[in-house]
């Protein structure tokens, strides 16, 4: 799982890059012109492993990862031909940080603070590049079924036009509704609008305490109900100084603040959210993990996420819930009060779920 960061000039992209990492990238290092593209690795956090490694005392603890790309800051105008915007192809989900703090020192490309405004702009930036892709892409399928009739064109062709036709209405392709097959046949020309939105929205040091308010204050409630969008509300400045902390410092500081979590915990739960992700966890005295699945994916293919010899010789899956596993005390006691079930490969795997599969191979 792959999110890239995009955004206009110093808005704070690599500062929450480095937070959300635990990378110490200089910040304004692109200031100078052209810098290769950050790559880093966060984390997931999940207080339900942190319990059951308590209970197991694993030698290791294995927790999801999201990896994040930052790259340098986009001028308006420039994102249909920019080369960075390239490397965005090929994640699975977009972060826009967008400007909210004030800082008079620092310039912002787009000139008043206006986040609303902001997420605009760019949501046409990528709309333009994307625009451009369709445009070839049906001109070529039609060139195509003119010289010659074949099955797979024909069904590309109108899907292809769908999201055209979309874009042209200035609606992102992550607003269709479309249907799995059809996501099947673009997802060759990794549209940057029909992927998953991540509004990072860069709230100034001095709006910390108003973070729940934040989403109405910028007037961005319709923007957050949108197909495939979620905002999240994080001061980096603020985050920036608690990662500099040490642990029980940390903790006192948040609650100075009157917050109950880390943003940075926050926005990556948005992230694993976002993606449609779950996560079942793998117990013993070796080792806990947690394994992150799409919705919907069944006992077989989780199998198969841990290694391809679970899925190969899968013979069934143990499942017990997170809650039934710590309520009894231990795998045994919970199999003493008939919490463990046997379930077999078409068995959709919930969130939370304790797995130990059973395999031959
Ligand atoms: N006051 C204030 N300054 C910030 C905040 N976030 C970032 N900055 C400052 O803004 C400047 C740019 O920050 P970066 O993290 O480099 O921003 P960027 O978006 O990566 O910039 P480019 O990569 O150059 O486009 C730095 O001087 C940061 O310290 C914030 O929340 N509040
Ligand atoms: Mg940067």
């Amino acid at each position: 799982m792959k999110f890239g960061m995009l955004g206009f000039p110093k808005v704070g992209k690599t500062t929450l890059f480095n937070i959300l990492t635990g990378a110490h990238v200089a910040v304004d290092k692109y200031a100078a012109g052209k810098s290769e593209p950050n790559i880093g690795v966060a984390r997931v956090p999940e207080a339900r492993l942190d319990r059951l490694a308590a209970m197991f005392r694993p030698k290791k603890t294995t927790f999801a990862h999201i990896d994040f790309l930052d790259i340098q800051g986009l001028q308006k105008g420039e994102a249909k031909d920019s080369l960075y915007l390239k490397e965005m192809r090929n994640v699975d989900a977009i972060a826009h940080v967008v400007r909210a703090f004030r800082d008079p020192e620092i310039v912002h490309s787009e000139g008043p603070i206006n986040p609303k405004q902001d997420i605009e702009t760019m949501e046409t930036e990528l709309i333009l590049a994307d625009l451009e892709v369709a445009q070839r892409r049906v001109e070529r399928l039609e060139l195509n079924l003119r010289k010659a009739k074949n099955k797979d064109d024909e069904l590309e062709l109108p899907v292809v036009r769908r999201c055209l036709e979309a874009l042209e209405k200035e609606t992102p392709i992550r607003e269709l509704d479309l249907q799995e097959d059809d996501v099947r046949k673009i997802r060759g020309f990794a549209f940057l609008t029909a992927k998953p939105l991540l509004l990072t929205l860069n709230l100034d040091e001095a709006d910390v305490g108003r973070i729940a308010s934040s989403i109405d204050d910028f007037d961005l409630g319709d923007r957050a109900a949108r197909r495939g969008t979620v905002v999240c509300p994080i001061s980096a400045k603020v985050e920036e100084e608690i990662a500099a902390l040490d642990p029980a410092d940390a903790r006192v500081f948040l609650q100075d603040l009157g917050l109950y979590e880390f943003a940075k915990d926050r926005l990556l739960k948005a992230a694993f959210g976002l993606l449609g992700l779950i996560q079942f966890f793998t117990v013993s005295e070796e080792e806990c993990s947690a394994w992150p699945i799409r919705i919907g994916t069944k006992a077989l293919r989780a199998a198969g996420a841990i290694h391809s010899d679970f899925e190969r010789g899968f013979i069934r899956a143990e499942v017990v819930t997170y809650e039934d596993l710590i309520a009894a005390g231990s795998i045994h006691a919970a199999r003493e009060k008939a919490r463990l079930r046997s379930e077999g490969k078409d068995y959709v795997v919930k969130d939370g779920d304790v797995i130990n599969f059973r395999f031959n191979v």
